[in-house]
C-alpha cells in the first residue's frame, strides 16, 4: 500500500498493473467497454493535451456542469492532469442559479454539453476531444500538495461555498477509510454518486489509490449497475430503491459505504440480510467525505473517528481537524482559511451536534436547524429519527411552520412505502403520540414533491421555501 505516489497515480498502476481493467463502462464481465491502466495514461495524456491546445493553464478553474459520464471522468483526470483545478457543478441548477454560482467562482473554463446557451456561461467553452497521439511532454509533475478540486457545498441556509482540496487530503481520506473497509485491486466501485459532490469524488480517489476498477454507467442505469459491481457510495434512499428493485434479488454487491444523512437501522438491517455488508459513515465536503464509520449494527450511530482525521465535541458541537481538512474556501480567486475566529486554533467547527455513547458517536443534527416551540428547544432530527422507525417511512423531513401561540412547530415532508392517505396520517398521529412529547408531534404530514427525490441531498432551505406556499 502507497505511503505517497512519487508519479501520477494512474502512470504508478500503469507500471504496476499495465493489464488489469482499471474502467469499465458497463457490466465487464458481460462485453462491457473497458480501458487497461496502459490505456487510462495514455488517454489522460491526449485529453490533457487538447485542453492545453485550448489554453487551460495550471492553477486555472475549469467548471464541469453535466452529470456523471466517463467524459466527465476523463476530463476531471485531465484537468488535474495540466494543473488545472476542477470544479463540478450540477446540471439540474436553473439557469440564474448556475450563472450566479460561476460568477463567484470566476471560471476561467466551462465544459457543459447539455445545457443550451452553453456560450452565455462564464468561461471559455471547452471541447473535450482527444489528440490524436500524445507525444507532447506536458510539463506539469506530480505534486500531492497542489489544489487540485473544488466541491460546492451548501450549509441548511446561504449559498454554496467552495471547499477547495488538494490530491493529499484526498488520498489521506481514500487510505484512512480503507484501513476499514476492504476494497482490494479487484475490486470494483460503481461510481454511483454525482462528481459534482465529494461522495463522487471520493470514489475517484479511492480507486486512484487503490488502483482498482471504477465503473461508470449513465445515471439512470444506477439501479442495475450495482448488480454488477463490488462496491458502492449510496445515500441511504438509493439503497432503500435498490432493496425494492427486482436486482436485489441476484447481485454481487458486497459492500455499500452509506452516509450523508441518517442512516435508518431497518435499512441496514434489510441490506445485510441480502449479503450487503453496511458501512455507515458521517463525513461532509471540507473533510473531503467520511470521517467516522463503522460496520451497521443494531445501533443508530455512526461509529468511530478514521486515521487522518481528529473529531472533539465542545459543547455538544462537532469539531474536527486532520491530513483531509481542505485547504480554504474559494472565492474572487483566493483561498480563505476557513478557521472563523484566531482562538479556534486548528479546528474546524462542523453545526453538527453530536454524542458519545460507549465510545460511539451519534449525530443528532445541525446546530442551525434547532427550533424553538412553546419555549421547548426542538431539533427536529430527533422527530425525524423516531418517524424513520415507522415501517412505512422511508424518508422524512421535519422543518418549522410559524404558530400564533407556540412560536413555530413541526411539520413532517416524508416519502412513504404507502400512500400517505387518512389512515396512515392518523396512524402516524397515533405512533407520535405514543412516541414523543407533545412539543415533538408534527402538526402535518405533507408528501415530499417529485422534484426533491433527485438530489443527492434535499435542501431544507429549498424545502422550507416550497413549504411557504403550502400553508
Ligand atoms: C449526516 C451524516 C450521517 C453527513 N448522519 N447527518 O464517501 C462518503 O463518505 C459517502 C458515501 C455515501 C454517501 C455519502 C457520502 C459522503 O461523502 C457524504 C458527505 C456529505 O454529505 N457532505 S456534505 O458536505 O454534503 O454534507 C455534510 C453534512 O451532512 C454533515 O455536516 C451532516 O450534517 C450531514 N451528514 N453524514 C446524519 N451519517
Amino acid at each position: 500500500i502507497k505511503a505517497a505516489f512519487q508519479m501520477w497515480p494512474w502512470q504508478y498502476w500503469a507500471e504496476q498493473r499495465p493489464t488489469e481493467i482499471a474502467i469499465a463502462l458497463g457490466d465487464a464481465n458481460a462485453g462491457a467497454v473497458t480501458w487497461n491502466w496502459i490505456e487510462v495514461a495514455a488517454n489522460i495524456e491526449k485529453y490533457a493535451q487538447r485542453l492545453v491546445a485550448q489554453g487551460v493553464k495550471r492553477d486555472q478553474l475549469v467548471a464541469v456542469v453535466a452529470p456523471n459520464s466517463i467524459d466527465v471522468l476523463w476530463l476531471l483526470l485531465a484537468i488535474i492532469r495540466v494543473g488545472a483545478r476542477y470544479v463540478g457543478l450540477n446540471p439540474k441548477l436553473p439557469p440564474k442559479a448556475l450563472i450566479e454560482q460561476l460568477t463567484v467562482l470566476g471560471n476561467d473554463h466551462i465544459w457543459c454539453p447539455e445545457i443550451d446557451a452553453a456560450e452565455s456561461l462564464p468561461g471559455s467553452t471547452l471541447s473535450l476531444i482527444p489528440a490524436m497521439t500524445s507525444e507532447r511532454i506536458i510539463p506539469v509533475m506530480w505534486q500531492e500538495h497542489r489544489p487540485v478540486s473544488l466541491t460546492l457545498t451548501s450549509g441548511s441556509t446561504g449559498s454554496p461555498k467552495a471547499v477547495v482540496h488538494h490530491a493529499q487530503s484526498h488520498l489521506a481520506s481514500a487510505r484512512g477509510l480503507l484501513k476499514q473497509m476492504t476494497f482490494t485491486a479487484d475490486d470494483s466501485w460503481l461510481l454511483s454518486l454525482p462528481l459534482f459532490h465529494i461522495s463522487g469524488l471520493a470514489i475517484v480517489w479511492r480507486w486512484l489509490y487503490r488502483g482498482a476498477r471504477i465503473v461508470v454507467v449513465e445515471p439512470k442505469l444506477h439501479q442495475q449497475a450495482l448488480q454488477w459491481v463490488s462496491h458502492a457510495s449510496l445515500v441511504p434512499t438509493q439503497l432503500q430503491r435498490f432493496l425494492d428493485s427486482e436486482y436485489a434479488q441476484q447481485h454481487q454487491l458486497q459492500q455499500v459505504l452509506l452516509g450523508g444523512a441518517t442512516i435508518p437501522v431497518s435499512l441496514t438491517t434489510s441490506a445485510e440480510q441480502v449479503g450487503i455488508e453496511c458501512w455507515n459513515g458521517y463525513g461532509m465536503t471540507e473533510m473531503a467525505s467520511t470521517i467516522t464509520v463503522k460496520r451497521a449494527n443494531s445501533s443508530a450511530g455512526v461509529g468511530t473517528v478514521l486515521p487522518h482525521r481528529e473529531l472533539i465535541l465542545r459543547d455538544g458541537e462537532i469539531w474536527v481537524r486532520g491530513n483531509v481538512l481542505c485547504l480554504g474556501y474559494y472565492r474572487n480567486k483566493t483561498i480563505f482559511s476557513l478557521l472563523g475566529c484566531p482562538d479556534d486554533d486548528d479546528w474546524f467547527a462542523t453545526k453538527d451536534v453530536g454524542e458519545w455513547h460507549d465510545d460511539e458517536l451519534f449525530i443528532r443534527g445541525r446546530a442551525d436547524n434547532m427550533f424553538i416551540s412553546g419555549g421547548e428547544n426542538v431539533q427536529p432530527e430527533d422527530i425525524e429519527q423516531v418517524l424513520l422507525q415507522h415501517s412505512a417511512v422511508n424518508q422524512v423531513i421535519v422543518l418549522p411552520v410559524a404558530d400564533h401561540d407556540f412560536g413555530a412547530r413541526p411539520v413532517a415532508i416524508l416519502t412513504t412505502a404507502q400512500p400517505l392517505d387518512n389512515y396512515l396520517m392518523d396512524e402516524l398521529i397515533t405512533y407520535m403520540s405514543q412516541n414523543v412529547a407533545p412539543h415533538k408531534r408534527p402538526v402535518r404530514y405533507l408528501a415530499l414533491p417529485e422534484s426533491f427525490m433527485q438530489s443527492v441531498k434535499i435542501s431544507r432551505s429549498e424545502l422550507a421555501q416550497w413549504l411557504a406556499l403550502q400553508v
